[in-house]
């Protein structure tokens, strides 16, 4: 298939800085391996965000109008028939990625590889970081002040499930048993096995639908291994885990849509160690999602 990377380089959802410069640097990494389309979006720099801790809507209008375009450029590449691969960023860039998928393919699920849940609204979050919302704002949670520019059907709950949480504030998991997602946390994983609850998210987001989109944030994995994200949790999965989930994605490309790589934050990387995680994740989905379709002959 064609494939179109996208650089969502915005750091707007959350008020620690550095998640913007991610795209630039897995990018550039990507040159000699990449030969397909691309483009990049970055953030306005004459924004002045919002860092502070008491506004419970922090950065709403800039993260809106950035979403609009980058949704409206992915929107076009995805009726042309390309399977894009969106680099953020903060997570809040989901919402543009994950939303024009599922208005052009209709009828999709979507599996969330995340410590977090990202199922806050306005009324719930703690922090007023925007990057704690969007998959309520996908899967028609409230939230819609965040979705202005999509006039689609979100994402079914039904087909949504979260994989790899361990972080989910009190009101949080409210919204999540009020939605009906479904949600594995660090300890399923522990006790199912990763290519289990892959299996099993798979059969619980293709289930009637017409493909699913992926959104993987890099802070699913344990911080000792990949530091480079801006708000770590600790008792993550392991490299091995996170490479196994990609895998297991690949398996199943045929149902696969779109892919997200989040949250990368090259100021709070160490050794680069997670920079080289996302090259490798990267690398593997572009080589997958180019070969999507293709006709294998049979070996005689
Ligand atoms: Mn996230």
């Amino acid at each position: 298939m064609k494939t179109f990377v996208v650089g969502a380089g915005s750091d707007l959802g959350v008020h620690i800085d550095g998640a913007h410069l991610g795209p630039v640097q897995l990018m550039n990494d990507l040159k000699g391996f990449y030969k397909g389309e691309s483009t990049s979006f970055v953030q306005d720099e004459n924004i002045i965000k919002s860092r502070n801790l008491s506004d419970r809507r922090k950065n709403e209008y800039e993260i809106d109008k950035y979403n609009t375009k980058l949704y409206q450029a992915i929107l076009e590449k995805v009726k042309e028939n390309y399977f894009p691969i969106t680099i953020g960023g903060d997570h809040s860039i989901a919402v543009a990625s994950a939303l024009a998928n599922a208005k052009v393919h209709e009828n999709i699920g979507i599996i969330w590889i995340d410590a977090h849940t990202d199922f806050n609204t306005f009324d719930t979050t703690v922090s007023g970081n925007i990057h704690g919302l969007p998959l309520a704002a996908i899967t028609g949670y409230k939230n819609h002040e965040l979705r202005y520019f999509f006039d689609g059907n979100t994402i079914q709950p039904s087909k949504a499930v979260v994989i790899g949480a361990r972080s989910i504030d009190d009101w949080e998991q409210d919204n999540i048993r009020y939605s009906g997602i479904t949600v594995f946390t660090t300890e399923d994983i522990k006790q199912k096995g990763v290519e289990a609850v892959v299996e099993e998210a798979f059969r619980i987001a293709g289930e009637k639908t017409k493909g699913i989109h992926i959104s993987y944030d890099l802070d699913v994995i344990d911080p000792e291994i990949a530091p480079g994200v801006s708000i770590p949790e600790f008792d993550g999965i392991t490299e091995e885990e996170a490479m196994k989930i990609n895998e297991t994605i690949i398996k199943h490309i045929d149902q696969v849509t779109s892919y997200d790589l989040v949250e990368f934050n090259p100021l709070r990387d160490e050794g680069r160690k997670t920079e080289q995680i996302a090259i490798n994740l990267l690398a593997q989905i572009i080589r997958a999602a180019e070969n999507k379709g293709k006709f294998t002959p049979k070996q005689y």
